[in-house]
């Protein structure tokens, strides 16, 4: 039917017009900020790796750590004089054996002895000082440099619980002297001159 018809173009034009009167308003209308898009974020599956891993060694010293006796200190050359599987260097007594977490046993820390040693019998003149109270009887040996001079027993006994023992040095003629104590692998050195005191 023609009045279909023409309804039908009227529309057409009627849009067209409105769309060319509003087209710049519209495009402006239109012209809304664009949000970037979303991108989902891409999981790139890690690279296969190859190449071999290194065996750890914390201390750098080409001993891998799983078979370094100190960790954490550089010891290539791995020495253990007491062979209870703590290197020297990392050893709190690298002379003593105390395998695993074994504390160390008390150490010889100084010894002490009378100045001057005067000729005669000095009792008490000398004393052995441990770093801690001793666990079990120590002993602790003494040695003169020179016997016609001044005698120390063999060794000196610091009982449980103590850190200290005293010791007589016996026959004393004028001349000079080293007494030396020793106790595991440290020892302590006095020189002495004996003296025919006043
Ligand atoms: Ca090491
Ligand atoms: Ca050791
Ligand atoms: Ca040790």
């Amino acid at each position: 039917m023609p009045a279909t018809g023409s309804a039908t173009g009227h529309a057409q034009v009627a849009k067209k017009c409105k769309k060319s009167k509003s087209a710049v308003a519209a495009k402006k209308k239109c012209k809304k900020k664009k949000k970037a898009p979303v991108v989902p974020p891409t999981t790139t599956p890690p690279p296969t790796d190859t190449t071999p891993t290194p065996p750890l060694d914390t201390d750098g010293d080409g001993v891998p750590d799983a078979s370094d006796n100190c960790v954490n200190d550089s010891n290539p050359d791995q020495e253990d004089a007491d062979a209870d599987d703590h290197g020297d260097v990392c050893d709190a007594c690298p002379q003593t054996s105390n395998p695993g977490s074994a504390a160390c046993p008390p150490q010889l820390d100084y010894m002490n002895v009378s100045s001057p040693l005067c000729v005669g019998t000095n009792l008490d003149a000398g004393s052995v000082v441990l770093t801690a109270p001793a666990a079990a009887e120590t002993a602790v040996s003494l040695i003169s440099s020179a016997p016609s001079v001044a005698t120390v027993p063999g060794s000196v006994i610091v009982s449980t619980g103590q850190t200290l023992a005293s010791f007589d040095i016996t026959g004393l003629q004028t001349g000079s002297v080293e007494i030396t104590a020793i106790l595991g692998g440290d020892q302590w050195v006095e020189p002495r001159d004996v003296e025919n005191c006043p």
